[in-house]
């Protein structure tokens, strides 16, 4: 079994329970297990951290201030190939673009606020599990 990182990001869990519910669902029913569960506010130091590889894009400080902005609900994910699968099922960074049906078209409002984040490759998923939930 892969493991991967994925967020609900802050506008939906602001949004409240239902929409995290439904995304859990997605999720839940595309396979995954959930071995780790989090709502949590996050550092902003982490934050800067977690997103360090875009520390010289443009959006970089926007970026951090709004996964500041309120908790995010963390995910440690479980399944054969989970990376690539979780990829896929959240579709492409700008939801305009997302494919039909994938979570990021169903509830991505901008580029920025594209509702979750999930880890691009196995590398990153450890990193980023290692940093939020400390494993
Ligand atoms: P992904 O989350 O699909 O891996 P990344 O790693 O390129 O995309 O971007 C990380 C996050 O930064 C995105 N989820 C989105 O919230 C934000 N983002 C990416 N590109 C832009 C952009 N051009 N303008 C504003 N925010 C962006």
């Amino acid at each position: 079994m892969q493991k991967t990182y994925s967020m609900i990001k802050p506008e939906i869990v602001a949004a409240g329970e239902q929409k995290i519910g439904e995304i859990l669902a997605i999720i839940n029913r595309a396979g995954f297990r959930i071995t780790g569960m989090e709502l949590r506010q996050l550092d902003r130091a982490l934050i800067e951290d977690f997103y360090g590889e875009h520390r010289e894009r443009p959006f970089y400080g926007e970026l951090c201030d709004y996964i500041n902005s309120g908790p995010v609900v963390a995910l440690r994910l479980e399944r054969e190939n989970a990376v690539a699968a979780l990829r896929e099922l959240i579709g492409a960074t700008n939801p305009a673009d997302a494919a039909i049906g994938t979570i990021r078209d169903l509830y991505g409002a901008s580029l920025q606020n594209n509702a979750i984040h999930a880890s691009a490759n196995a590398d990153d998923a450890a990193r980023e599990l290692g940093l939020i939930f400390g494993q």
